[in-house]
């Protein structure tokens, strides 16, 4: 057990960008100004509410949804997404008067969706919904923040104490109270109905370091009447800083050391866990001073920028590039930092990778060859080896090459190719990637991202429709970036109407619907016509949405006319409709699609 001592946050401050926009889209909205916290993090009307004894401004009590928010306000929280419900109509009122802002989705799946990207870009996110008709609908985003290491907080409304007597059968009840918790406590690292105001804060605290310290959604559910209930007691925020067994972490370090030292060419596969735990810069200066080549996993695909000189590529078995396969796999020593062995991550378990020659490292578990060892955190055995010079020759290694560019005529039809051949010579730097499911996700893969975390995607849990929804909770969590969403029309189908929301934040993403007639990925899986969706004039969403820029896209010619008009076009959302051959895929997909048809 990695043992816990006292007091410490270790989420990072907001970056000032995000503040700067949640500034801004006030003033863009004309919302309410944000106020900062008073005493126990009340604003100010309520400060007023309950003040004046003595001519002297008291501070109001602290009650469960105060706690709850100035909680949140502490772990550098700035927005919630969601959509109200009588069930939760006290705490949204709460919400309202605190210096959070409110962002309102039009469903909650993508609510979840967009507190998951937020998470991923500024290190904790939150959902906020009513009771089992909102909170349900999350489940499945929230299954894929918990799939992919992304700290969400879901808080849910709840019939009140009182109100449960006599077992009623109240609106939203589905079997019975306990009924949405009891589904939550699956797909969440820490779960607590906040009914007793003797445990709640505590329970807030607990749930806040789980989310904090897994990288893992939690649950907390508030009933109706005990949003406004008192501490009976006096409470201090607790919170926990976690430290590795130094024995331990002294001989993980010399043995892995030791095998670093000594290997002919050793490489180091970096996963996703290093971008969840803010250690890109100890792993790029574990690197640098040692001179050892670096790749990523798809699910990690951006947390090395792919033009660092010692980046080789992203690692996945027999679907990447075999140039990188070949690497990884004939090296005697492969470091891999923070990454999951999914299927998707391991090209189809297509990877070669002997576990006798490497050292795996993530935050639950540490091998080095054939020894485990326990109580070792991730960014303590990052850090540590960072300290250590372990090389004194360079390790040779193929250099990352850029995709092979083709040469395209205006008038040549668009095509996979050289729409990714378009997009990897348009992408700028303060760009995000954002990819949906399909070959969208696949395409991508071979693209280079500029600098480190600018490609987010559900490549592990892979659900449909994550896209659209993330640029929301993107651009929420840092205005300064201009996301690029890559989606499938099935899965544009699926989510498209968050860019209501979108609009509505002033925000300006690039959406490029890659418009294939249906669901290619499946179609090379197994054909027939459930694979047909209808032809959506996508377009044309500006028009019903009263704003945003709509491209029809089926040349090259066209393709460039339309994206350098939607890089122009800064002040709203821009849509690509791509045509695209409904057979027409990436490699990558051909790849997997060979592979994965084998399993069916
Ligand atoms: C929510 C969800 N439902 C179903 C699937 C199964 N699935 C995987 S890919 C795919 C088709 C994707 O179609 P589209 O978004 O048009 O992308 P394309 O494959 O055409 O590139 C489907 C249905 C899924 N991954 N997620
Ligand atoms: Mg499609």
């Amino acid at each position: 057990m990695v043992t816990p001592r006292t007091m410490q946050t270790d989420i990072a401050p907001p970056p000032d960008s995000a503040r700067e926009v949640h500034a801004m889209s006030q003033k863009m909205t004309g919302r309410k100004t944000a106020r900062p916290p008073q005493e126990n993090g009340s604003p100010g009307n309520r400060t007023a509410r309950h003040s004046q004894a003595n001519g002297r401004a008291k501070s109001p009590p602290r009650t469960i949804g105060r706690y709850l928010i100035q909680r949140l306000q502490d772990y550098g929280l700035q927005d919630v997404f969601g959509i109200p419900g009588d069930f939760v109509l006290q705490f949204y009122g709460m919400l309202e008067e605190s210096p959070l802002r409110v962002i309102g989705c039009t469903r909650e799946d993508n609510a979840g969706y967009a507190a998951d990207a937020y998470a991923r870009v500024h290190g904790l996110g939150a959902a906020c919904v009513t009771y089992c008709v909102g909170g349900l609908s999350l489940c499945n985003s929230i299954a894929g923040a918990f799939a992919e290491k992304s700290p969400v907080i879901v808080i849910s409304g709840a019939p009140g104490m009182h109100e449960r007597r006599n077992n009623p059968l109240l609106h939203h009840k589905v079997r019975d109270f306990n009924t949405q918790r009891e589904i939550f406590e699956k797909i969440t690292v820490a779960s607590a109905s906040l009914d007793d105001p003797l445990t709640a804060f505590r329970e807030i605290d607990r749930c806040l370091e789980a989310a904090l310290r897994f990288k893992r959604p939690v649950y907390l559910e508030i009933p109706r009447d005990r949003v406004h209930a008192e501490a009976l007691a006096p409470h201090q925020p607790l919170t926990l800083d976690l430290h590795s067994n130094e024995q331990a972490l002294e001989a993980a370090l010399q043995e892995a050391a030791e095998r670093i030292a000594s290997a002919r060419s050793p490489v180091i596969i970096a996963g996703v866990e290093i971008h969840r735990f803010g250690l890109q810069s100890e792993v790029l200066k574990l690197a640098e001073k040692n001179h050892i080549p670096l790749c990523a996993t798809l699910l990690g695909k951006s947390v090395v920028s792919e033009r660092h000189p010692l980046y080789v590529g992203v690692y996945e078995g027999a679907m990447g590039r075999q140039q990188v396969t070949e690497f990884v796999e004939n090296s005697d020593c492969v470091v891999l930092l923070g990454t999951f062995m999914t299927d998707i991550n391991l090209g189809i378990y297509t990877a070669r990778l002997d576990p006798g020659r490497c050292i795996y490292v993530t935050s639950e578990q540490l091998r080095i060859g054939h020894h485990h060892f326990h109580d070792v955190l991730l960014r303590d055995f990052v850090a540590g080896l960072g300290t250590k010079k372990l090389r004194k020759s360079k390790t040779v290694f193929p250099p990352h090459t850029p995709r092979p560019q083709g040469k395209h005529a205006a008038k040549d039809k668009v095509t996979i190719r050289n729409l990714f051949d378009y997009i990897d010579n348009t992408l700028q730097d303060q760009m995000v990637v954002v990819a949906d499911v399909g070959d969208s996700l696949f395409a991508a893969s071979d693209l280079t991202i500029h600098q480190h975390t600018e490609f987010l995607s559900p490549a592990y849990y892979t659900s449909m429709g994550f896209a659209v929804p993330a640029a929301l909770g993107v651009q929420a969590a840092n205005r300064n970036l201009r996301p690029l969403v890559l989606v499938g029309d099935g899965a544009f189908q699926m989510t498209c109407l968050e860019l209501s929301t979108v609009v509505r934040n002033g925000f300006n993403p690039i959406v490029v619907v890659l418009n294939n007639k249906g669901y290619t990925t499946e179609r090379f899986l197994q054909d027939g016509p459930f694979n047909n969706i209808l032809n959506w004039q996508y377009h044309r969403l500006p028009d019903l949405l009263g704003s945003g820029w709509g491209f029809e896209v089926r040349t090259y010619g066209e393709l460039q006319q339309s994206m350098q008009a939607a890089l122009a076009h800064q002040d709203a959302f821009s849509i690509l409709n791509v045509h695209l051959d409904p057979t027409d895929v990436s490699q990558a997909l051909e790849r997997l699609a060979a592979r994965m048809s084998k399993q069916l």
